[in-house]
């Protein structure tokens, strides 16, 4: 093999093994998909429900761009009671539990794991008039947070609300 021919192939090797690696890169990049937390989302919340093995959102819409987000939630019929974001200040995703039913009733959401939202709140808002209890577990256990209006940190809460509900 004469020099010019080992320089080429070390250099085919090199260059095959930097597209492998880049190939890698790539691949990892778009498997690690956007949390629900870092997207912009409506979730139509069924009606509180003794039984506990109904699933507390009817339908849910999300969104990449916060645009398109607003745009779904211009439609007539959309009444938000609650608002979650990803970070303190309102800033990053939210999550928007809405109802078709106004704003009276009580409604509540017990578990944050079955909409991808666990420990993962830093601000929230209490909207259509409505008190909302934040909790920091599951089914409405452990610390609680009681907002009116915009709650921009949550102190104690901050990335460990888990529930919402509006009290009697
Ligand atoms: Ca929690």
């Amino acid at each position: 093999m004469s020099q010019l021919q080992k320089f080429t192939l070390i250099g085919v090797m090199l260059g095959s093994s930097m597209l492998a690696f880049g190939l890698l890169a790539l691949t990892g990049k778009s498997s690690s998909a956007t949390s629900k937390s870092d997207q912009y989302c409506w979730g139509q919340m069924a009606p509180r429900a003794e039984d506990s093995d109904i699933d507390p959102i009817l339908s849910e819409a999300c969104f990449e761009d916060e645009q398109e987000a607003q745009q779904f939630g211009a439609a007539d019929a959309v009444y938000t009671h609650s608002t979650i974001y990803r970070d303190a200040n309102f800033g990053g995703g939210w999550y928007k539990f809405w109802t078709d039913q106004g704003c009276g009733g009580l409604w509540e959401h017990g578990d944050f794991n079955l909409i991808g939202w666990n420990d993962s709140a830093g601000s929230a808002v209490a909207e259509c008039g409505r008190t909302v209890d934040l909790c920091e577990h599951t089914y409405f256990g452990g610390a609680s947070l009681r907002i009116t209006g915009f709650q921009a940190t949550l102190g104690v809460l901050n990335d460990q609300s888990s529930s919402w509900k509006e009290p009697y």
